[in-house]
């Protein structure tokens, strides 16, 4: 017969490998991005993997989904939102279609190099509006970067905005770019990045902007001969979380994402900073012919219009927030 005591025992034993069992089983977290495994957003999100499972102790793994595994930057935005993706390293490019008041972000010539935005999104500013993903269903966890983006072609040089005339340039999903590439004299295509390589390679566009690290982690001298360095506007970046898995979590475990998307962003930006050094003279290596001196007065005063048209849609405050910053 069993004992009282025997009972008592094993009840306790099994409730004590029930815990264990709980302890152990750890729960996945999905996160995606569009760029290359050799790619700044792939350090990023190798930091992210090693800090939160390092902070939670294994409560926590990372599956990381490469090279736009899991969709495009809009799409992924959209699967945070219903919970198909739990964190996101992203570009701003998408991110105004849900979080109008990051479109400022995105204007260019609005930073003129790379202390100046990170000094902003560092700043009270920057925390503003990562609290802003809140009220959009998402969860700014922090920004990182992409770069300052230049210009590739297929076609020409391109030293002034009137050598884009009637040039086909793929830009993100953004209506600031896409209004700053009209008034060049370019005809802009939006297009999500997933597509882009084949869209350049079956000559569907001629051209497409995007920062050194892009341009590198992408092979894009396969299909694009000419660079023109016009530094247009600098691309931020953020880690964002899903609130379908945030929200359940406690203070302590959020914070640990936090302090991971903050590891996420500081190894990025020394990738960046790394091909802004580097990047150029691999992309010459590997046949691209790239224009280092542009004048970019000209260019500036073509997208002017292009702050008008976002000045009297969203006003001017947040822009006036980041000059004075700036
Ligand atoms: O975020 O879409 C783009 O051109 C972005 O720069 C790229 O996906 C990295």
């Amino acid at each position: 017969t069993i004992t009282r005591h025997a009972l008592v025992a094993a009840i306790s034993g099994i409730a004590t490998v029930g815990i264990a069992l709980q302890a152990h089983a750890a729960t996945e977290v999905n996160l995606g991005h569009t760029l290359s495994d050799s790619s700044h957003y792939s350090v990023g999100a190798d930091a992210f993997k090693e800090a939160l499972e390092r902070l939670s102790d294994g409560e926590f793994t990372v599956t990381e989904h490469t090279s736009g595994s899991l969709g495009g930057e809009r799409e992924m935005i959209e699967g945070l939102q219903i919970g198909t993706v739990d964190v996101v390293i992203t570009s701003t490019g998408p991110l105004g279609n849900f979080v109008p008041e990051t479109y400022v972000l995105d204007l260019p010539f609005l930073f003129e190099n790379y202390d100046q935005a990170r000094c902003v999104l560092d700043s009270e500013l920057g925390d503003e509006l990562l609290e802003k993903m809140g009220d959009h269903d998402l969860i700014g966890l922090a920004w990182t970067e992409n770069g300052f983006r230049h210009l590739t072609n297929s076609q020409r040089e391109i030293a002034t905005p009137a050598d884009t005339e009637g040039l086909r340039v793929r830009t993100m999903e953004n209506e600031v770019h896409q209004e700053a590439f009209r008034q060049m004299g370019a005809r802009p295509t939006p297009m999500a990045f997933p597509e882009l390589f084949t869209a350049l390679q079956q000559g569907t566009v001629d051209g497409q902007e995007n920062p050194i690290t892009v341009i590198v982690a992408t092979n894009f001298w396969e299909v694009q001969d000419y660079l023109s360095l016009t530094g247009h506007v600098y691309s931020p970046a953020i880690v964002l979380g899903s609130p379908i898995l945030l929200d359940g979590l406690s203070d302590e475990e959020r914070g640990w994402f936090r302090e991971a998307a903050v590891a996420s962003a500081e190894a990025t930006r020394e990738e960046v900073s790394r091909l802004e050094r580097e990047g150029v003279a691999l992309l010459e290596e590997n046949g691209m012919t790239v224009k280092t001196d542009i004048d970019v007065a000209p260019f500036q005063e073509a997208v002017q219009p292009a702050y008008e048209i976002f000045t009297s849609e969203y006003g001017t405050e947040m822009l006036e927030r980041i000059q004075d910053k700036a």
